[in-house]
């Protein structure tokens, strides 16, 4: 790519007017949104783009597969409400970032995935260009909107609608197609400097019907036994007041999905987590704030929600959530800040207070599961299992709950949601509504880079896997990041054996004893292995205080752990199962 792109706005040839290019223009239009940091990877034809966002003072932070770059641009949409930004390259790099820009749909995190292409001439003729592909259809159905840029004049606009269409309503991730030849497209520099926009109210309020808000409150006060369930667009919406003053001021137990957890502490007195399977199954009204009724709440039915006749109010900005698996008796649209206050607006006393039967059910639950829980997590065993290497690194976080918890794996996920209590809103990030693996050190970089605060990634063995080469990026950048590894030898377990009696071992199974933590010394970080809670518990002080890139390898029980943690049932045949002893 021609070294043209780094040189300012030429000035050289005299009585001619200042001009500028596609190059600037992608960075001025970036920038007058506050949109500073840029995730990517170089190569043709994009790689003086990500050299001029440097030179223009933008941060630029390179990955080593695109995928990853990815997920740490939608951490960053999520955690800022600002869309984070993945810059790639044409067809195979694209198709790498296109991953993480569809899992960013699905979880309602906005980013946008900005991919340069080759020329279109070729491409609709299908001549064989190098990095050859119709990106722009490619990318529509797995995006919120996808866009191409063709002329410079319209890079302003075009930034703008990719930036609103990620942010407005229910956020995702959106798609920019930006062909090589519009980035060395020259013009004229006022023109191009009029032609910037900066999105206005890129994320209006929208604020709810005075009629729904009504019969919303009419269900809240004919409800007997009332929960509330926080989602995870109820933290994105960072209105995080508002929410507490609500759960407080009504009286109503509630349940964090796991990304909104810490929303509320998670040691609140109202928090109905430690009695999760009672509450589901009989709560009468359910208050559904920023939470989807998918697979994640057993679709509003079934065994799950027992027997009990179930109202249902939901907020959710986007209108066609309503009545998506169950009939919604009191729809709320709007954003979650404007409907919650609105509610709260509505009442003046503790709408709980005549159940009290309700919360003392609730109290009694939460007494005896977390009884069971103290129980099971006083086991000492050796190795250590799941639940005692969780007991020690709950026990060092509950010391800094300033800290983001990054989270995946099956058991290892399943484990730590349960056992990690969290204290501040934002601070858990997770496989989310697809259960994906391999947004671990993405989401941890992306994290970590947005708010400079430290990251704890607390990684199954067969999840770091997917994005471990990434350690080199955590250390490049010295990120203040703790993966642990819980290593039990495969994916969910180690000890399953392969029934022809071949050579190769089973499907699950990995190398035994590998020793993950020189993946972060052969780059400069600190390596430790952990053989007991003791041992991990000052691997992960030790870690956190001093800001250092760290890998910590948590021997765990090869036989600790079931088959796709807690959705064993989701497994199609049985016979796999049993296959697999
Ligand atoms: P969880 O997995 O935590 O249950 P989901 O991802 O299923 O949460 O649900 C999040 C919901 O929040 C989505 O339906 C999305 O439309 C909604 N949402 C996102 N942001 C807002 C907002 N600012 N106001 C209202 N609803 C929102
Ligand atoms: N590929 C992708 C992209 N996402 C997935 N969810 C899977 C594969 C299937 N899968 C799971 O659902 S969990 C998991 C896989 C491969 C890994 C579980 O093993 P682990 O965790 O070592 O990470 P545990 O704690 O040992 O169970």
């Amino acid at each position: 790519m021609d070294s043209e792109a780094l040189t300012p706005l030429s000035t050289s040839v005299v009585h001619q007017a200042p001009t500028t290019n596609g190059f600037h223009l992608v960075i001025d239009a970036l920038k007058a949104n506050n949109i500073n940091t840029i995730f990517g990877l170089v190569g043709i034809p994009i790689t003086d783009l990500c050299r001029l966002a440097q030179a223009e003072g933008m941060r630029f932070i390179g990955f080593r597969h695109e995928q990853h770059a990815g997920n740490a641009a939608a951490a960053a949409g999520y955690l800022t409400q600002n869309p984070g930004i993945c810059l790639t390259v044409s067809a195979p790099g694209f198709l790498n970032g296109l991953t993480a820009l569809a899992n960013a749909t699905t979880n309602c995190f906005p980013m946008i995935l900005i991919s340069g292409s080759s020329e279109r001439e070729i491409i609709d003729l299908q001549q064989g260009d190098y990095e050859e592909m119709d990106q722009l259809n490619a990318a529509k159905p797995y995006a919120k909107a996808a866009y191409r840029i063709n002329k410079a004049e319209d890079i302003g606009i075009g930034v703008a609608r990719a930036i609103r269409a990620a942010v407005s309503g229910r956020p995702g991730g959106v798609y920019l197609d930006l062909p090589a030849q519009l980035l060395s497209q020259v013009i004229d520099a006022e023109l191009g400097r009029k032609s910037i926009v900066k999105v206005v109210d890129p994320v209006p309020a929208q604020i709810p019907s005075p009629l729904s808000i009504e019969r919303a409150i009419h269900l809240l006060k004919s409800a007997k036994r009332p929960l509330i369930i926080l989602g995870k667009g109820a933290a994105y919406a960072q209105a995080d007041a508002a929410i507490k003053a609500l759960v407080e001021k009504s009286g109503i137990p509630y349940l964090p999905m796991s990304m909104a957890k810490g929303l509320l502490p998670d040691n609140h007195a109202q928090c109905a987590s430690a009695a999760r399977s009672f509450v589901l199954a009989e709560a009468d009204t359910v208050l559904l704030i920023g939470a989807r009724l998918n697979w994640l709440l057993a679709h509003g039915k079934g065994k799950t929600w027992g027997n009990a006749p179930k109202k249902w109010i939901q907020i959710d900005i986007s209108p066609t959530e309503m009545d998506s698996n169950v009939a919604i008796q009191a729809p709320l649209i709007g954003d979650v800040g404007s409907c919650v206050s609105a509610l709260l607006g509505a009442f003046d006393s503790d709408l709980n207070k005549d159940n009290v039967e309700w919360t003392i059910a609730i109290d009694e639950r939460k007494s005896k599961n977390l009884a069971k829980m103290a129980q099971t997590l006083a086991h000492n065993p050796s190795p250590m299992n799941f639940h005692s290497a969780l007991r020690s690194i709950r026990d060092v976080l509950k010391t800094r709950p300033d800290v983001i918890v990054v989270n995946e794996g099956a058991n290892t996920l399943d484990f730590a949601r349960s056992i990690i209590d969290m204290y501040q809103p934002r601070k858990r990030l997770d496989s989310g509504t697809w259960g994906i693996m391999g947004i671990g050190m993405g989401y941890s970089i992306g994290a970590a880079v947005t708010t400079g605060l430290p990251v704890v990634a607390i990684e199954g063995d067969s999840a770091f896997g997917f994005s471990g080469m990434e350690v080199e990026t955590i250390c490049r950048y010295k990120l203040p990041i703790t993966v642990v590894v819980f290593n039990n030898n495969g994916v969910y377990r180690g000890t399953d054996v392969n029934v022809s009696g071949g050579a190769d071992v089973a499907p699950t199974v990995f190398v035994k004893d590998a020793k993950y933590e020189m993946m972060m010394q052969a780059f400069g970080g600190m390596g430790f292995t952990a053989s007991t809670p003791e041992e991990l518990s000052e691997a992960l002080t030790q870690s956190i205080a001093s800001g250092k890139p760290t890998l910590i390898n948590a021997i765990i029980d090869e036989t600790a752990g079931t088959e796709s943690g807690r959705l064993t049932s989701l497994n199609p045949s049985t016979a796999a199962s049993s296959v697999h002893q």
